[in-house]
């Protein structure tokens, strides 16, 4: 064979590249891993128990979007967490505010923000989205919109363990706006069915001893979650000023939208959040993605990201790779 036709052949076979007075060599192409639909992710261990509950909403015939619900209201009552429902941590004026968002992956969204009293904000999310012509609602406002969808308002009580550690805090009462590797949970959800559609939730308490008022990037769609069917989903956990500045989960879309995959997407992100912004050795951030082809991928700030990865034969936690 000669040696041109040897190089086409090893160039369909793989990647080919020609070392000067050596024949091509070939190198294989790096398949992609993609994983069967329906495909869970959710951030964080308590993922993986919001992914259960989201892959049997798909089982009993729910669609994407009660699964991505229904799987993060089991960590909105989960009371070990501290930074999802009510039970999380409040801010620095012993209230708790919670925000949240969901959207679908045709367009479809809704959010609220800074929310109180409420068990379960990501319904109250999709309420605002299904129910209204908004698409976030924010404070007393969304308040006021819970009690006439008839949402049960909670009391205004700290859980025994956001008490105690909100006493602790108070000792000093130092203000330190920062997420560092144990101080955050923020639930993320990102999932496709077996058609491909996709859809994200994403439910916080937001930043521990917060300014009374302070809103993080979980409710904002495009910065804590956003969904496109024709490319895929993101969400974020972490600091969310900083995932606020760079618009976090719609740039890792856009970048699939470009050919990148979502492990490039997250990383690029990372990369994007370090170039904006100062003290990064205070701040995590966290990114999680899937593109519509199935392929996974995630990036952190910091060591100590992980996610929960649930199709319908199993579900497990992956560790994220990161910056430091
Ligand atoms: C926020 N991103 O309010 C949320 C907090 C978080 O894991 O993700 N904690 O900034």
């Amino acid at each position: 064979m000669s040696q041109r036709r040897k190089f086409i052949k090893q160039s369909l076979m793989g990647s080919a590249f020609l070392i000067p007075g050596l024949e091509a060599v070939s190198r294989p192409i790096p398949s992609k891993e993609t994983f069967s639909k329906p495909l869970i992710l959710s951030t964080w261990n308590h993922g993986l128990s919001a992914n259960e509950a989201a892959i049997h909403t798909l089982k009993s015939g729910g669609s994407i979007l009660d699964a991505v619900e229904v799987g993060v209201k089991d960590t909105e009552l989960d009371m070990d967490n501290l930074s999802v429902g009510l039970q999380g941590l409040p801010d620095r004026e012993g209230i708790t505010t919670l925000d949240a968002s969901i959207m679908t992956g045709d367009g479809s969204c809704g959010s609220v923000a800074f929310v109180r009293q409420i068990k379960h904000p990501i319904s109250l999310a999709r309420a605002v989205m299904e129910k209204t012509p908004h698409v976030m609602l924010a404070g007393e406002g969304a308040r006021q919109f819970a009690i006439a969808e008839g949402f049960p308002l909670e009391k205004e009580e700290l859980s025994p363990k956001a008490a105690e550690a909100y006493n602790e805090w108070k000792k000093t009462s130092q203000y330190k706006p920062i997420i560092n590797i144990e101080n955050h949970d923020t639930i993320g959800m990102i999932g496709m069915d077996a058609e491909g559609n996709l859809a994200g939730s994403c439910t916080t308490s937001g930043l521990a001893y917060k300014m009374h008022g302070r809103v993080g990037d979980s409710p904002i769609i495009g910065a804590g979650l956003y969904v496109d069917n024709e490319v895929g989903a993101a969400t974020a956990t972490g600091l969310g000023e900083s995932i606020i500045r760079i618009c976090g989960a719609f740039l890792i879309v856009e970048l699939m939208r470009q050919g990148r995959s979502p492990r490039e997407a997250c990383q690029e992100a990372v990369r994007r959040l370090i170039s904006k912004n100062k003290n990064i050795k205070d701040i995590q951030a966290g990114f999680l993605a899937m593109n519509k082809e199935g392929e996974v991928g995630a990036f952190a700030v910091h060591p100590g990201f992980n996610y929960a990865q649930a199709t319908l034969q199993k579900n497990v936690l992956i560790d994220s790779k990161s910056h430091f």
